[in-house]
């Protein structure tokens, strides 16, 4: 069934400035029809904003539940002020999609916490294929998710430099 209305981020009312920050994005492989353009939409994002391109990092993982260690790892350097983290998960007929999920979603939250470094949930939780696809902007009426992921991680970047 088709979604009603797909849902995007209210913009801010302030302008945040990303040219000094370093952004890693860590993507999925699984269901790339849809990561594709959601990493694009991120990265597009992130240019609009005045991310440079030198400063954005981006590395893939098989699937999901492979993004909080590899963003764990990756954050431990240094080398990143926010991540990006962007899966896509289609539930099937098995339990597979709840357990991901939920262990995935919990530890991307920990990861974050524990780094004290912005970590931008990008995990889409679908029930069907459509529901991805209207969530990366593939379909009439979608909106494509990667664009607030990027507005994020700007936004949640340039606050943590002002709160340390
Ligand atoms: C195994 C699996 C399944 C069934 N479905 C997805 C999915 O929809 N999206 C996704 O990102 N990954 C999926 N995976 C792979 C797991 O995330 C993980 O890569 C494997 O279980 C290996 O740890």
């Amino acid at each position: 069934m088709a979604d009603a209305t797909i849902k995007g981020l209210t913009a801010s009312t302030e302008q945040f400035d990303g040219s000094d920050l370093r952004v890693l994005i860590v993507h999925a492989r699984w269901n790339w029809t849809v990561i594709e353009p959601l990493v694009q939409g991120a990265v597009k994002s992130l240019a609009s904003q005045g991310v440079k391109e030198s400063k954005t990092a981006i590395m893939s993982v098989s699937g999901s539940f492979e993004l909080p260690s590899t963003v764990q790892i990756a954050l431990s350097t240094g080398r990143y002020d926010v991540a990006i983290a962007i899966g896509v998960l289609i539930k099937g007929s098995t339990m597979h999609f709840e357990y991901i999920a939920e262990a995935t979603t919990q530890a991307l939250m920990r990861v974050q916490l524990d780094a004290r470094i912005p970590v931008i949930f990008g995990v889409l939780t679908c029930l069907t294929e459509e529901q991805a696809q209207a969530r990366a902007g593939l379909t009439p009426g979608g909106h494509n998710h990667g664009l607030d992921w990027g507005l994020a991680a700007v936004e949640q970047a340039v606050k943590a430099t002002r709160i340390v």
